[in-house]
């Protein structure tokens, strides 16, 4: 029956076009990791951009086994290597947002360039002197954005890959907002205390990848020292390089990770008032590591303090 058949021909057509509007309009949470991102915000680009040199993207260093250069065009042209996803981040001031972003995964350029078994250190450099390292752990672990994140819950959280993002939105969680930039390196959370917004480097022109050893950071300092305390001493946890690390810490005695108690929520430059000692009252354990990009976490100090 011609006529039946072309009904239902139609009627197939109409429910395609729909799932794709619906689609497009739910943004972020429905695309999902690997698909290419829709190409809204392209538009506006040209006029943004215009008249400066291509903006190329090298991948160097004793770590890969061929140095790699694109354009934009060559990187927007890697189909199967695009994400558009949801971040959410805490800064150390400390504030939480969401950023949406598009672009390509940090993952098939490494793989493009030939990414070395034996390379450890990844170093996502700009063109203004800035730049964040990682540890090769770091760049491959899983990462997460949690779109609850201003409830401090973990509910529905979803992994998301690094990308070198250009187009992409600040305090938004919907991708159909992003708009057109310098390409930027874009990461989930670990966990929800993951403070992680200094990593996105803004402007990469350059990732370094080398087989030298990240090192491991040092072991926190706790003023006074472990021992027998009077009542309501108050415990100060420290690191020589306390604006680059975050200090985790538990006093139940269980292993210290991202998601234990952060001791410094704040850098030394922003509010340092929120960094507040922990008071001890009774006998306690508190074990305590350091945890920050670009290099191993350091050894879990255990330190316990008698109360008498
Ligand atoms: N190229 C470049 N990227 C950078 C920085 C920088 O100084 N230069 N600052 C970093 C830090 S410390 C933070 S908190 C965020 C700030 O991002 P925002 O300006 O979007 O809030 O960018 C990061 N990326
Ligand atoms: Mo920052």
């Amino acid at each position: 029956m011609p006529l039946m058949h072309r009904l239902l021909k139609t009627i197939g057509l109409l429910v395609v076009l729909l799932v794709a509007c619906l689609s497009l309009l739910t943004g972020c949470q429905s695309q999902k990791q690997g698909e290419p991102p829709a190409a809204a915000g392209v538009a506006g680009e040209s006029t943004r951009n215009s008249g400066s040199a291509p903006d190329m993207l090298t991948s160097t260093g004793n770590g890969v086994e061929h140095e790699t250069s694109f354009t934009l065009d060559e990187l927007k042209g890697m189909e199967d290597s695009l994400a558009g996803a949801c971040y959410s981040a805490v800064n150390n001031w400390p504030a939480k947002k969401y950023i949406a972003g598009k672009g390509v995964k940090v993952s098939s350029l490494l793989q493009k360039a030939g990414i070395k078994e034996d390379a450890q250190t990844i170093i996502f450099r700009a063109a203004d002197g800035y730049n964040a390292s990682f540890t090769r752990e770091q760049l491959e672990e899983k990462r997460f954005y949690f779109p609850n994140l201003m409830k401090d819950s973990t509910e529905g959280a979803v992994e998301v890959p690094l990308i070198l993002a250009w187009e992409y939105k600040d305090d938004t969680s919907d991708l159909n907002e992003v708009t057109s930039g310098k390409l930027r390196l874009l990461l989930g959370q670990t966990g929800l205390n993951d403070v992680t917004t200094a990593a996105f480097v803004k402007g990469v022109t350059t990732i370094e990848v080398l087989t030298d050893p990240p090192g491991r950071w040092s072991t926190v300092r706790a003023e006074p020292a472990p021992g027998k305390v009077s009542p309501g001493t108050e415990i100060v946890l420290s690191h020589p390089e306390e604006d680059l690390v975050k200090i985790y810490y538990t006093l139940d005695g269980s292993e210290p990770d991202v998601n234990s108690l952060l001791f410094n929520p704040s850098t030394s430059y922003f509010r340092p008032e929120l960094n507040k000692p922990i008071q001890v009252d009774r006998t306690v354990t508190i074990k305590a590591v350091v945890i920050g990009f670009g290099k191993h976490n350091s050894q879990v100090a255990t330190l316990k303090y008698e109360v008498e």
